[in-house]
Formats: structure tokens, sequence, C-alpha cells
């Protein structure tokens, strides 16, 4: 079982005299005090700046967690010590993870609001100054399969969000699709149809970025 009570983060401090090692602050500091309910599944990105640190955050419902984050400077101090609110959907938002890119983080998730059972790959912007730019979330990935475990990339110009399939296959597979700055889901054809981001059963795949 993943669990933490509470989310915690060492800030490294930079390479120490050795080549290869690094040096870690010799205090932990909290960076979620606004509760007691259970948070864990953290991730943290850096923007340049700051860093944005999300988490399943279960303050709203012992059993149904949300996404929560924070900044912290790069000298240690929480700028949002109550949390920042990225996704407070129906069910649970499990797992989260994010990268940096053209201005702003993508935070992406596995996500229970439309089926309890088969949750789907949802993620959010959150900007530089802590603003939750897609508050209903963007839906990554809605296949009628077991999606979970995301994780996202940013090349420079788009992101890309990677996942675990069951169930178009003999267990477990790897899928990911790309997204534009502009948080579109890019599709693998057009005309737009459904958002399509995988090849045959069994084999990952990556979309084909459209021509126009
Ligand atoms: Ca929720």
């Amino acid at each position: 079982m993943r669990a933490a009570m509470f989310v915690l983060l060492a800030v490294p401090l930079g390479v120490a005299s050795g080549v290869g090692r690094l040096a870690v602050d010799d205090g932990e500091f909290l960076i979620d005090t606004s509760g007691t309910r259970e948070r864990k599944s953290p991730a943290s990105a850096f923007d340049g700046t700051n860093y944005l640190t999300v988490w399943e955050d279960c303050r709203n419902d012992p059993d149904r967690s949300d996404i929560y984050g924070a900044r912290v400077s790069q000298s240690g101090a929480v700028l949002d010590p109550s949390g920042l609110a990225i996704s407070r959907a129906a069910d649970r938002q499990r797992y989260p993870a994010l990268a940096f890119g053209n201005g702003d983080h993508l935070v992406a998730w596995e996500d229970y609001r439309s089926n309890p059972n088969y949750p789907r790959i949802y993620g959010a912007r959150v900007s530089q100054a802590g603003t939750v730019l897609d508050p209903s979330g963007i839906l990554i990935q809605s296949a009628a399969m077991y999606l979970s475990s995301p994780a996202v990339s940013h090349d420079g110009t788009n992101y890309l969000v990677v996942w675990q399939d069951f169930g178009r296959g003999a267990g477990y597979d790897i899928y990911g699709a790309r997204v534009s700055s502009l948080h579109r889901v890019m599709r693998q054809r057009r005309p737009p149809g459904p958002v399509q981001v995988c090849s045959p059963p069994r084999r990952p795949a990556l979309l084909a970025v459209p021509s126009s």
C-alpha cells in the first residue's frame, strides 16, 4: 500500500564534493499543513523559478481522493500552504504526475469520475502563478479499459503523457498520447473523431501528428 500521512520534500542542495554525489538538506519539511486526512502519491517538477508538488488528497472525502498541489520556492518556502485544488471531480483521482513546459505545468492522473471501476486519464494545466487553468480537467484518454499510473514529460513543444493499460491485451500494455501546449490531445486521424491514441491491441503506440 502506498501510504503517507503527509507530503514531505527533501530539497537537494546541489552536488557535494565528490563526483556523482548529491547533498540533501539536513531537514525535511511539511508541504501540506491543511489537515490530518491521508495524502499520498506525490510528484514534483521545477518551472525555472519554483517547484510544483502535487499529490493525491483525501481532505474532502476519506474514500474519494482529489488532486491537490503546492508551489515550493527554491529556498524551501511553501507558497501555497493550504494547497491548490487541481481536481475535485467526483469519485477518486489518483497517482498524479506532471511536467513543465511552455509556461505551464501539465498535471495528469487516473480518474474515476465516469466509472468507479475503470479509470480514465485526465489532466489539467497549472500556471507558474498557481492558477489551475483547466478546473474541470482535460480528458486525455477514455478507452473503456483500466487506464492508470500516468507519467508526463515535455519536449520543448508538446507534452507526452504515458500510462499503463489493462484489458485490451494480455495483461498491461503501455500507451501514450501527445498533448499540445494548448492542451489539445493530438488525434491520430482527420477528420476528428473520438480521441484515438492506441495502435492495435497489445502494441504500445504514440500518436501521429496531424499534418495540418
Ligand atoms: Ca474526487
